[in-house]
């Protein structure tokens, strides 16, 4: 197997690594594709997502608490006029699993202990393909899945390696597999994750098909004296994720690969045409007129957002991924790669207007590919209630400033070119990080405690999602480079960024990070044909004790592309701590 990938790799390193790659979400009429404009807009209510505690309150005092929640096959109705959909959703039963699944709300410092659980019968509701690194081998054994909490700082063993995975009742177990039970300590600055599925070569599909679902940690000791909008009515999470659907309400995913006598089904980017908040598409919010906080989740696998309101309202940004930033950032549009998370109050009381739409106008895929049209530049409705209402909600001058890092404190520099490989028709075939399987022996092994400057080189054409698990990092610059032709040809030869002088090369241009992009990230956009600077930290952020777990035990972290049709063939590599 790692003869063939190696040999692979040799092979199609020589190729060109030059092309966008297509999009497939085609204008084509499709007599099975639902025509989306048959969709009205606006017309279900946002759904409320269940919520979760992860701690129970025992004579005021509040303690750890275990949970279960199961994945199970179910109907959706992810719109009005479209028949129920065949989804994979979580709850804590069949009857009230959502899609996107409960939202779990933890506290800091008391642990929240979860056993997934896989009730999923064989035969997967997506067409999974074979021929990439996958879990999935035989469709008759049932559906292999596992759990990450994504923004989590926890023990590799409750990190849902991708071999990890398990299948209904845990019957089938895939190599990595160590227990049952995922143990999240919550002993990290307070901020929003989510959970989803991470199985090897399966991600996109079992994403797609719906497990997922959001996670806060809050620490009132931090959070209450900030005034922010708080309770189930004004503070909200919204996922955001982007599907398409057949007449029979089924979740479209096209079943022919761009190179089908190589990989018969996978896709290169799944690009869905209706655009769906928490489960619905199209949906509309009656607010009140005042502040709300909104953490948005961009959930979709190869959708990139920049959101913006019609009628002029801005967002006021506390938060980016996991962590506050040090003060709030205003702007009038917030831009999330898939993944990313962007946390904003938007104050509903300086409307001049009685609607607000929430618009997108990202190119997919970004930022080379199709303009938005009609319905994919529309989001969801906001209608805002006339009265006038006392809001005691605020917004802080000051949120939560985390110590800076000393760049001098920085131990390791590491390389990590992302490449694209493409077959003899021009279509992408696979992407590897550093030109390398997920399977070659580990390349990335920092220190527990430590911060490593990373440069993070996109010789593609498209923008990817870094993302690091365990480690946070701040963005500190994006170069362009330069005679970037002659760099891509050394790099194809010989696969080293030292040796082929990416000093000299990062030398054009540099973009600056959006002001509520500077604080710490676990996700962020790696522009095509740029290096971006980042400074990772294996530790936590607001505090300098250790970690309190093993980091280093086995099987170890990873960090990959979130893309998630990269992520599968196969935009990951693994990530080992050590102490
Ligand atoms: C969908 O229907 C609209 C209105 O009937 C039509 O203009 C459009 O071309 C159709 N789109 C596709 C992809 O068939
Ligand atoms: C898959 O498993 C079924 C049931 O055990 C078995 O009959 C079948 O031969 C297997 N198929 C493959 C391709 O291994
Ligand atoms: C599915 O993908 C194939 C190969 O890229 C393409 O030819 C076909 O048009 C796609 N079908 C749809 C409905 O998008
Ligand atoms: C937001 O502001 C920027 C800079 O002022 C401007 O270039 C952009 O067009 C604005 N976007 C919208 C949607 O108004
Ligand atoms: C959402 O995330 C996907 C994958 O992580 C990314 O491709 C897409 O650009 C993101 N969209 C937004 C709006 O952030
Ligand atoms: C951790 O230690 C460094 C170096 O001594 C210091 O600059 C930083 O402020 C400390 N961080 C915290 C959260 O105490
Ligand atoms: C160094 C390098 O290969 N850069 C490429 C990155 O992507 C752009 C397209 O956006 C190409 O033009 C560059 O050649
Ligand atoms: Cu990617």
């Amino acid at each position: 197997m790692e003869k063939t990938l190696l040999l692979k790799l040799f092979t199609l390193l020589t190729l060109l690594l030059c092309c966008s790659v297509t999009s497939s979400s085609s204008s084509s009429v499709k007599d099975n594709l639902i025509n989306v404009s048959k969709l009205k807009m606006f017309v279900d209510e946002l759904p409320n997502i269940p919520r979760i505690l992860g701690y129970k309150v025992v004579n005021g005092v509040p303690k750890s608490k275990s949970l279960k929640i199961g994945m199970f096959k179910k109907k959706w109705k992810f719109h009005r006029d479209l028949p129920p959909t065949t989804v994979y959703a979580y709850g804590l039963n069949k009857h009230t699993a959502t899609v996107p699944g409960p939202t779990i709300e933890a506290l800091y410092k008391i642990s929240t202990k979860v056993t997934w659980q896989n009730h999923l019968p064989p035969n997967h509701i997506l067409p999974w393909d074979p021929t990439i690194p996958t879990s999935l081998t035989n469709s008759t054994k049932g559906i292999p899945t596992v759990v990450h909490l994504h923004g989590g700082i926890h023990e590799p063993l409750s990190d849902g390696n991708p071999n990890s995975w398990f299948t209904s009742r845990f019957k089938i177990k895939g190599p990595t597999w160590t227990k049952k039970t995922y143990h999240y300590p919550n002993n990290q600055h307070p901020g929003n994750l989510w959970y989803h599925d991470h199985a090897m070569g399966l991600t996109r599909v079992n994403l797609l098909a719906g497990l997922i679902g959001s996670y806060i940690i809050r620490d009132p000791k931090i959070e209450s004296p900030l005034g922010l909008p708080h309770g189930n009515e004004f503070d909200l999470p919204l996922m955001l994720f982007d599907r398409s659907f057949k007449t029979d309400g089924s979740i479209f995913m096209n079943s022919t690969g761009n190179n089908p006598s190589i990989h018969p089904q996978w896709q290169p980017e799944y690009f869905g045409d209706a655009i769906i908040v928490n489960g619905k598409a199209w949906p509309r919010l009656i607010v009140r007129r005042r502040k709300y906080r909104f953490r948005i989740i961009n959930a979709s696998n190869a959708r990139f957002f920049r959101l913006f309101f019609t009628n002029g309202l801005r967002f006021v940004h506390v938060a980016s991924d996991s962590a506050y930033i040090g003060k709030p950032v205003v702007s009038n549009e917030t831009f999330v790669g898939p993944s990313e998370i962007t946390d904003v109050i938007v104050d509903f009381s300086k409307s001049r207007s009685k609607v607000a739409i929430l618009r997108n106008n990202a190119a997919y895929p970004y930022p080379s590919g199709d303009p938005v049209d009609e319905f994919s530049g529309r989001v969801m409705k906001f209608v805002i209630l006339p009265d006038k209402e006392v809001d005691t909600s605020r917004i802080p001058e000051k949120l939560v400033e985390y110590p800076v890092v000393d760049l001098s404190s920085v131990t390791q520099t590491r390389y990590i070119a992302m490449y694209e490989y493409t077959s003899d028709i021009d279509e992408p075939t696979h992407l590897y990080l550093n030109g390398k399987p997920y399977e070659a022996p580990v390349t990335e092994t920092p220190k527990e405690g430590s911060n490593e400057v990373w440069y993070v080189i996109n010789l593609t054409d498209d923008n990817h999602p870094l993302h690091i698990h365990l480690g946070l990092f701040k963005v500190l610059d994006q170069t362009e480079l330069v005679k970037s032709d002659e760099f891509k040809d050394c790099m194809k030869k010989i696969n080293d960024a030292v040796k082929c002088h990416v000093e000299e090369h990062a030398r054009g241009k540099k973009v600056l990070v959006p002001e509520y992009e500077k604080g710490w990230k676990n996700v962020f956009k790696m522009r095509p044909g740029f290096v971006t600077k980042i400074v990772v930290r294996f530790g936590y952020i607001h505090t300098n004790t250790s970690y309190g777990f093993d980091a280093t035990s086995e099987s170890g972290y990873v960090y990959h592309c979130h893309i998630l049709d990269h992520e599968d063939n196969a935009m990951m590599r693994p990530l080992k701590i050590i102490k």
